[in-house]
């Protein structure tokens, strides 16, 4: 029988990102411009082979309206990997990512792994964050980044390809729950594509 790994995978961000519709992309190669905004949370699955493994993301898309983000915790503090999404074309959704991240780190699991997505990257031409101020943020924090489009389906394989080596979760072994004792080395063999910065030293190894 394969191994199957799970995968624990949750996305914070500003309301109106594409925090849902990164999601439906990867799990049902969908797009729909009318989706409404998420109330409260929701959750979907995918899973990929793998050599002889079947991975399994387990995916919460949290709500990005403030009036939900007290339950935000309840789905962060399962996971070992948060996808932080802004919107290229919103500076402010920026800023609310660094609030994401702070919130992470004061409160979140100790390794999880963080990957930040610069959604809406068709709307290239009205962009309001430079790719080069996500790429230094990211490093300075040791966190994955990418700029997607989930609308013409681009990088979002790669995200969570991305971050599939750092967060993987074994199911059928008992007493595996967060995997993050290598998750520094890991980081390193990141496809080219992706900006993999080394994260920093302290604590996590
Ligand atoms: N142009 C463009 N529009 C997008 C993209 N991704 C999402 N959108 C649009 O942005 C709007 C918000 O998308 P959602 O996926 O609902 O955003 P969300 O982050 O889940 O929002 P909340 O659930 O309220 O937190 C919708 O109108 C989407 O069609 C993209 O890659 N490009
Ligand atoms: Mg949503």
């Amino acid at each position: 029988m394969m191994a199957i790994r799970e995968l624990k995978v949750c996305l914070l961000g500003d309301t109106g990102v594409g925090k849902s519709s990164i999601v439906c992309r990867f799990v049902q190669d969908h797009f729909d411009h009318n989706i409404s905004p998420t109330i409260g949370a929701s959750f979907m699955t995918k899973t990929v082979p793998c050599g002889n493994e079947l991975h399994k993301f387990l995916i919460w898309d949290t709500a990005g309206q403030e009036r939900f983000h007290s339950l935000a915790p309840m789905y962060y503090r399962g996971s070992a990997a948060a996808v932080i999404v802004y919107d290229i074309t919103k500076q402010d959704s920026f800023y609310t990512l660094k609030k994401w991240v702070k919130e992470l780190k004061e409160h979140g699991p100790e390794n999880i792994v963080m990957a930040i997505a610069g959604n809406k990257c068709d709307l290239s031409d009205i962009r309001e964050v430079p790719l080069k101020d996500a790429k230094e943020y990211a490093e300075s924090i040791g966190a994955i980044v990418v700029e997607t489009s989930a609308k013409n389906a681009i990088n979002i394989e790669e995200l969570f390809q991305g971050i599939r080596p750092v967060v993987l979760t074994v199911c059928q072994l008992p007493g595996n729950s967060l995997i993050s004792t290598s998750a520094a080395s890991q980081l390193m063999a990141l496809p080219a594509h992706l900006s993999a910065a080394v994260r920093p030293p302290a604590q996590q190894i």
